[in-house]
């Protein structure tokens, strides 16, 4: 008989075979007609279902919020320099891309997961600061270098007001602001800022949206799916700050002596 070669990859998200092409069994000409837009393409392509209006609406306020935050950033700053330096488009927001981690907009998976391992064991929001302190952890999601309850992120009020107006329950979410509550008591500056807001969202969209099993929440948790949303928002801005760049033939970055302090151990 025929022995079928077992196939090298498997893919469940998108066929082109056909004269259609489609995204997860939904063909283009409907992703279009039906108006899904880039929230629906992302609920298709990384989820494998369509999101209700009020979900995939949210991807796309995270996507426009978190689309730059200035040229001072990390990411930004990176991608900059690396024009400069006469790169290429793909080089220069690849640099910008690779700053983004715990620190600098890549903090959402870790905050997601801590939020609601913390909300899950019933730990109380003062219990569960106190123990990050006692670990000597800082607290994913929190904290911002130049934001804070005197000059508040307007990002995280549109992100919050989004929420607590249309999802239908939003418990990790208030758990993260009791955590805010408690550590801008600390420090003006320890708020809950915008990876931690979108983490803390995203848990409660992925439970109470009604298409996800916990175990599939969780699971889109951890394998990285909520860092893509500030990944895929900042790339945008990455870009601009290229165009931007090499529209205006900016020269070569060198930074200059005085901003830097020398200090050799052997003199
Ligand atoms: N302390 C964000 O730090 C920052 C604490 C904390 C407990 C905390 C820091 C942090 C967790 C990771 C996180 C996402 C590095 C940030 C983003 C996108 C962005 C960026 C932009 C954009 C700021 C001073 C004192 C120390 C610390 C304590 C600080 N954070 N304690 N939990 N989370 N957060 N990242 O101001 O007693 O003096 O020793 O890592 O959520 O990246 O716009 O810039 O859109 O591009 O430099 O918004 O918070 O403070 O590290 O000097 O700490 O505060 O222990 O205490 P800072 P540090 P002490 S959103």
């Amino acid at each position: 008989g025929i022995i079928r070669k077992p196939a090298a990859f498997i893919s469940t998200i998108c066929d082109e075979r056909g004269q259609e092409l489609s995204y997860c069994g939904v063909p283009i000409s409907q992703v279009l007609e039906r108006q899904l837009g880039v929230g629906g393409t992302i609920s298709l392509l990384w989820f494998q279902r369509e999101l209700p209006d009020w979900a995939s609406k949210f991807l796309e306020l995270v996507l426009i919020v978190t689309a730059d935050h200035g040229p001072a950033v990390s990411g930004a700053h990176n991608t900059m320099v690396t024009a400069r330096a006469g790169k290429d488009l793909i080089s220069s927001v690849v640099s910008g891309l690779l700053t983004i981690g715990d620190r600098f907009g890549g903090a959402l998976d870790r905050a997601a997961a801590d939020f609601c391992a913390a909300y899950d064991k019933g730990q109380h929001p003062q219990e569960f600061v106190n123990e990050k302190r006692a670990k000597g952890e800082l607290i994913m999601g929190i904290g911002h270098r130049v934001k804070s309850i005197n000059n508040p992120d307007s990002r995280v009020r549109e992100l919050k007001a989004y929420v607590t107006s249309r999802w239908p329950a939003w418990p990790v979410t208030r758990y993260a602001l009791d955590v805010e509550a408690i550590t801008t008591r600390k420090k003006p500056n320890l708020i809950l800022n915008v990876d931690g807001i979108v983490a803390a969202a995203m848990v409660d969209l992925f439970r109470h949206c009604q298409l996800f099993t916990q175990e599939e929440g969780n699971n889109y948790i951890h394998m990285g799916s909520i860092n893509a949303l500030f990944v895929l928002g900042r790339t945008i801005g990455l870009v601009g700050h290229y165009l931007d760049q090499k529209r205006m033939k900016q020269p070569l970055y060198r930074h200059p002596w005085d901003d830097i302090t020398y200090m050799s151990p052997l003199n």
